[in-house]
Order: structure tokens, then C-alpha cells, then sequence
């Protein structure tokens, strides 16, 4: 018998780690190798990026239509390609936005509570704020998220342009069943229409199940500090795991019935075509979701060691697993989540990797706690054909060439 391999799997995988850090040593009692004390800018109000740190989102029109006119554009997407950890900053955060953004004062802002109650109430922003709150931690993401690779992947789109609409923040307001039971309990409503106050008049029918009655929120907060307008300044609902249009912003009006209300946006708009040419209506959940963000579309790789990174979400619930495949989907291996995954937020994942230098894909697939597996796009689309342009939740490949050059594929 000949003897192991030189480097075994195990040792191999340990040198990846590490062997992209270019260390020096240091030498024993001296600071000579590191650059000197500097005198300080005053402080100030806000604390401002670096001047050597660039982010930005990019505005966007319908999937395809790039670059856009900011008056044309609906979508503003995350640029996942720059960023880390789990929690998206702030200004950062994807925005979609039917009607622009309207400027509401708070002292003037109301939102009216009524319909299928015992009685109806209009409620100020004071009121709400003076309510019991609670702050979850949870992911947005638009139904259009991924709508760019339903029927062909274009190879010059960024993680940004084919993820960038989902978003992780801490939400924080009053949950919708204290606001239910101010109103005196609404046993005979099985639905809620909640209305918007932007020109757009976005209002979306929400059915009255045990999660949303639990889990709802109407929130004034996000990340700690009050909403911003583009997020719904100064009240939003906050539907954890659901499409991101039923989080309402700039909420003005919440009514109860025992019916769909069947506005423009679940009619016409929000509705699924079929492989059969059928529509389906109210297909509210975001389903089990990961993506590589690094490497990902439009960089480059070296062969050596890789670090891949990225984020997985569901929104059943918590994310339990997340696998990669350096071989284009032949074989899995566990990848490592670096924080704890806390139920319909998103969670990076990170696995070492040494490419060889050879073309292949490059793909990641989640697993939830419902035990719903992401599936590869053959699957997804045996399922769905290609005529819907909602809820694309299949694997992402990135195909690396023997250049290195790293592109949106779909397999
Ligand atoms: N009133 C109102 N609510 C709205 C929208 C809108 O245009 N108007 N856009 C919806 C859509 S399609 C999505 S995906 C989310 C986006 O929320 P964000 O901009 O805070 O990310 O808000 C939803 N709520
Ligand atoms: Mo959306």
C-alpha cells in the first residue's frame, strides 16, 4: 500500500483558513512596523462611513432594465457583495417603493383602526408609541427578489442585482394583537386590509392566522432609531416571513372583514402565473433561501484559498443548515454559520475552500427548521415554469471560468 496523500482533506482545509493571511513577524519590543499615532477630526452628530469605505445601493426598474433613472426607479437593492455578518445597516436597507417616498408629519400622522370590531378607533403617533413594545430581528424581502434569473441568467449581474431586495433589520413597535384587542377583539374577522398613505394607495389583504396575529407588528422603529421615510416614517406593519409587500408602509388604515378586500395589488399586481397559464393569488410566505455573496457575480478569484461566504433565510423559520458545492452541485459539504440563526432572519454562512484553478460552479443551498430544502433550479422550475416572476427561491450558481472570472449562471 502507498503511503496518504501529502496533505490530507483535514489539514488541507485547516491551511485554507490561513493561508490567505500575509503575515510578517513582528519584532520583539518595537512599534516600527506600525503606522503612527493621529491626531483626531472633532466629533460630531452622526458618525459618517470612512472616506475609504464606498457603499451604495442601486436604483432599478423592472428586472432587465438597467442602469435607471432614479424618477423611474422602484427598487433600490442591497449591495450584498460589500457586506458582512448578518444585521444590513441601516441606509442600506433594499427599498421598493410604488409612489415615491411621502414626507408625513408624526403629530399629523393617524392611523384609523375599524371594520369587523367592536369599535373603531383613530389612533396618533403618540398613542401608539405610549403602547407596549417589542423589537424582533427579522428579514424584508420584496417577492421580486431573484426575478432576474427566472427565465435567463444575464452574466454581467452582481449579487446585488439578483439578491439585493431582502434585508435584515431589528424592528421594533407594537404588536398587532394589542392593537386587536384595543379595539375590543374581532372574532368574526378573518382578514385585514391595511392601507398605505403614498400616492400608490398600496393596500394588500392580510388573512387573520394564528402567526400573523402573533407575530405582527405595527413598527415605528428600525435599528433602534425612528423609521426612515423610505421604510414607512413614521408606521409600517412588519410581517416576519411573509412577501415583503404586506408590510405596509406609511400605514394609515387598518380595516377588518371576513373576506379578502381583492384590491389592484392582489388582482393584478401580487398574482402568480402559472406553468398552466392559471393564476394564483396569496402566495404570501418567502420561501427557504440562500446565496453566495463572496465570491460572487462580476469579481474574480485566484486559485489557492477561497473563503466563501453568504446569507441564508426562511421564512418558516429558522435556518438549521446551509451546504455549498465547489463542483457545481455534485457533492455537498456543511458550511459554517458564524452567529446564532434566529427564526426568519438571515444568517451568514461561511465555508473555506481552495480552488484549484479548474472551471467550476459554485453554489449554496439552505435547509429550515421545517425541514424545507432549497431546491436546485431544475426543481424549482418543474415546479413553477417560467411564467411566474414572484417567489424565485432556487439555488444560485456562480460559474467560475479558468480566468477566474466569476458570473450569474443558472446551473
Ligand atoms: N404604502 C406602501 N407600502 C409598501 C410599498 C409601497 O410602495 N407603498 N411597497 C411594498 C413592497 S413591494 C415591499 S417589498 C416593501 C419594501 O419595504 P422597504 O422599502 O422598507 O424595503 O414594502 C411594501 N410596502
Ligand atoms: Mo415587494
Amino acid at each position: 500500500m502507498s503511503s496518504a496523500p501529502p496533505l490530507g482533506r483535514r489539514r488541507l482545509l485547516a491551511a485554507s483558513a490561513t493561508a490567505g493571511l500575509t503575515t510578517s513577524p513582528a519584532g520583539a519590543d518595537t512599534l516600527a512596523n506600525v503606522p503612527a499615532r493621529e491626531p483626531g477630526a472633532p466629533l460630531s452628530a452622526r458618525s459618517e462611513r470612512s472616506r475609504f469605505v464606498e457603499l451604495g445601493r442601486v436604483p432599478e426598474a423592472a428586472p432587465g432594465i438597467r442602469p435607471v433613472d432614479p424618477v423611474d426607479a422602484i427598487n433600490s437593492k442591497t449591495p450584498f457583495d460589500r457586506l458582512v455578518g448578518s444585521i444590513t445597516p441601516t441606509d442600506l436597507h433594499y427599498e421598493r417603493s410604488h409612489a415615491g417616498v411621502p414626507d408625513l408629519d408624526p403629530a399629523k400622522h393617524r392611523l384609523l383602526v375599524h371594520g369587523l370590531a367592536a369599535r373603531s378607533l383613530v389612533l396618533t403617533m403618540d398613542d401608539i408609541r405610549a403602547m407596549p413594545s417589542v423589537s424582533r430581528v427579522a428579514f424584508l424581502e420584496c417577492t421580486g427578489n431573484g426575478w432576474e434569473n427566472w427565465k435567463a441568467a444575464d452574466p454581467t449581474l452582481t449579487v446585488q442585482n439578483t439578491h439585493g431586495l431582502v434585508s435584515t433589520h431589528e424592528w421594533t413597535g407594537v404588536p398587532l394583537r394589542f392593537v386587536i384587542d384595543l379595539v375590543g377583539g374581532v372574532p368574526s374577522a378573518t382578514w385585514m386590509l391595511a392601507e398605505g398613505a403614498d400616492g400608490a394607495a398600496v393596500a394588500r389583504s392580510i388573512p387573520l392566522t394564528e402567526e400573523i396575529m402573533a407575530e405582527g407588528i405595527l413598527a415605528y422603529a428600525q435599528n433602534g432609531e425612528p423609521l426612515r421615510p423610505a421604510h414607512g416614517f413614521p408606521l409600517r406593519l412588519f410581517l416576519p416571513g411573509l412577501e415583503g409587500n404586506l408590510s405596509i408602509k406609511w400605514l394609515r388604515r387598518l380595516k377588518f372583514g371576513d373576506q379578502p378586500f381583492m384590491t389592484r395589488w392582489e388582482t393584478a399586481r401580487y398574482t402568480q402565473l402559472q406553468a398552466d397559464g392559471r393564476a394564483r393569488q396569496f402566495q404570501l410566505r418567502q420561501e427557504v433561501n440562500s446565496v453566495i455573496t463572496a465570491p460572487s457575480g462580476m469579481m474574480r478569484v485566484r486559485p489557492g484559498p477561497v473563503r466563501i461566504s453568504g446569507l441564508a433565510w426562511s421564512g418558516h423559520g429558522r435556518i438549521v443548515q446551509v451546504e455549498v458545492s465547489t463542483d457545481g452541485g455534485a457533492s455537498w459539504q456543511a458550511a459554517r454559520l458564524t452567529a446564532p440563526a434566529l427564526p426568519k432572519a438571515q444568517v451568514r454562512f461561511e465555508m473555506d475552500w481552495v480552488w484549484a484553478g479548474a472551471p467550476t460552479g459554485i453554489v449554496s443551498r439552505a435547509t429550515d427548521e421545517m425541514r424545507n430544502v432549497q431546491p436546485d433550479r431544475a426543481a424549482f422550475i418543474a415546479r413553477t415554469g417560467t411564467n411566474a416572476l414572484f417567489h424565485y427561491s432556487a439555488q444560485q450558481t456562480w460559474r467560475i471560468s479558468a480566468e477566474g472570472d466569476v458570473r450569474n449562471a443558472l446551473s
